[in-house]
């Protein structure tokens, strides 16, 4: 058994009994109320979902396993010559909520190049799409064909089924999905934009770098992928992507049925999709500027009135939870800060960062005016040279993964049940509020 498959049965050993004695001891204890305008309204703040994975602040924004992005970066182990962790250290961080050695590292390093192998029919899968198909459609098409391999699914149809075991499988598909999403990313990338041609993987590198290298951008990409897959892995469990992949798996189905539809919630604009509307929006704006005419305040400060007075959202800014500045923006921009300063994208990008949360305060009805992580991830893509902005939910997807994968693995070691919230009709709720 692998340090890190031993370390997350030793932790879910001792998660276990504290499950239980909530259930058993305080299962009666209210933790929340549910308001009318709460059913109607998407179920917004109403606490129904456990996790322990990852939590998200309001005001300070996301920690994972009790660390927030700056901390997260600093305590794990980096890759050789990089600035930020690898992503198989993140992995075994989310997964246990302990920080790994280099030993421990190198050892989920070694398992994703054995786990990686993607079989040739999901390739075949993705083919047989129109070239036009979104890249989302291709993705979540991809990973819904491997289904076929779920380990999980085998061991339900064995006869040999135990609840308490079954954390076990789940892992198995968890581990083999998170380290294969990327080639198929890479895939879909060098297939729809790059003529079909495909670099193969290099086995000397860690799961960032060969990402970059398969995709044919050079460094710092190998660093920006680390830092992209692991700002975009988690957001607690109540975000449309993490809350579907734990629905779906909620039926016993297995990984592979419960990520493909999360990523089609995450391909929704209002969700993943918005990182690539935001690529939309700004080159739309250029294009009405036309040439020569450079943005200032007071032509982004129209152009973000015409998108509101057209009904529309502006891309990349409020959040159903976050109510300040989200700090994957704040990381991302610090990046930027350092490393391409005078990108003319990111300067625009950083005039709207300074206009829009005023614009959206006085239009008075967005509950968060700050930008949230898509305001700010295409341009640093676009800086590096992948400016098929149709891409950059897939990129979304492929961090998602880690964050949605550590948790329905949690999900059947702690045994939750079938999800099933009950539904009211709107009689109902005239009823009750004519009662009062
Ligand atoms: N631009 C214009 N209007 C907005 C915006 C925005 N960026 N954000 C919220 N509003 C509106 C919203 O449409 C709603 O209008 P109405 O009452 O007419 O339905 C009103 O403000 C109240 O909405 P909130 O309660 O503030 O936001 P909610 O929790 O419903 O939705 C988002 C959260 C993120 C869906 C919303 O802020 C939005 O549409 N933002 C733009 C899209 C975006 O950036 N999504 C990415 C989120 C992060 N991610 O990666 O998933
Ligand atoms: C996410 O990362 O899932 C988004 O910020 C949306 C959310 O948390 O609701």
């Amino acid at each position: 058994m692998s340090q890190l498959k031993a370390v997350l049965q030793q932790k879910i050993e001792e998660q276990r009994p504290r499950t239980q004695r909530l259930l058993k001891e305080f299962g009666n204890v209210v933790i929340d109320q549910v308001t009318i305008e709460q059913a109607i309204r998407g179920a917004r703040d109403v606490r129904c979902l456990v996790t322990d994975i990852s939590y998200l602040d309001p005001f300070e924004g996301i920690r994972f396993r009790g660390k927030t992005i700056p901390e997260t970066f600093e305590a794990l182990p980096k890759a050789p010559g990089g600035e930020y962790p690898t992503v198989e250290a993140f992995w075994y961080f989310l997964l246990t909520g302990e920080v790994p050695t280099q030993e421990q590292v190198d050892e989920v390093i070694a398992e994703w190049k054995e786990r990686r192998v993607v079989p040739e029919y999901v390739y075949d899968v993705i083919r047989a799409l129109p070239k036009d198909t979104h890249p989302m459609t291709m993705l979540s098409a991809g990973v819904l064909a491997m289904q076929r391999e779920s380990k999980f699914a085998r061991y339900y149809n064995s006869g040999e089924f135990n609840k308490n075991r079954a954390w076990e499988y789940m892992y198995e598909d968890a581990s083999d999905l998170v380290a294969r999403i990327p080639m198929i990313a890479a895939f879909i990338y060098r297939y729809k934009f790059k003529d079909d041609v495909h670099i193969p993987p290099d086995r000397d590198l860690d799961m960032g770098a060969n990402f970059a290298h398969m995709m044919g951008v050079p460094k710092p990409y190998d660093d920006v992928s680390r830092m992209y897959f692991i700002l975009h892995s988690d957001h607690e469990s109540g975000n449309v992507s993490a809350h579907t992949g734990h629905l779906v798996a909620s039926a016993l189905s297995d990984a592979y049925y419960a990520y493909s539809a999360a990523l089609n919630g995450l391909a929704g604009p209002l969700h993943g999709l918005a990182n690539q509307e935001v690529l939309r929006w700004i080159m739309e704006f250029q294009a009405k500027l036309g040439e020569g005419v450079e943005p200032t305040r007071e032509n982004v400060t129209k152009a973000l009135w015409d998108t509101l007075n057209a009904g529309q959202v502006i891309p990349g800014y409020g959040h159903g939870v976050l109510r300040k500045t989200d700090p994957r923006y704040t990381a991302q921009r610090e990046f930027c800060l350092k490393h391409m300063p005078d990108d003319p994208l990111f300067k625009l990008v950083s005039m709207i960062y300074e206009v829009a949360p005023g614009v959206l305060m006085e239009h008075g009805k967005a509950k968060n005016p700050w930008p949230n992580v898509d305001a700010q991830s295409g341009v640093i893509q676009w800086h590096y040279g992948v400016r098929e902005w149709d891409f950059y939910t897939v990129l979304f997807g492929v961090g998602r993964a880690l964050g949605v994968m550590a948790n329905i693995t949690w999900d059947r070691a702690l045994g939750y049940p079938i999800e099933r919230p009950k539904s009211v009709t709107t009689a109902m709720l005239e009823e009750w509020a004519a009662a009062g």
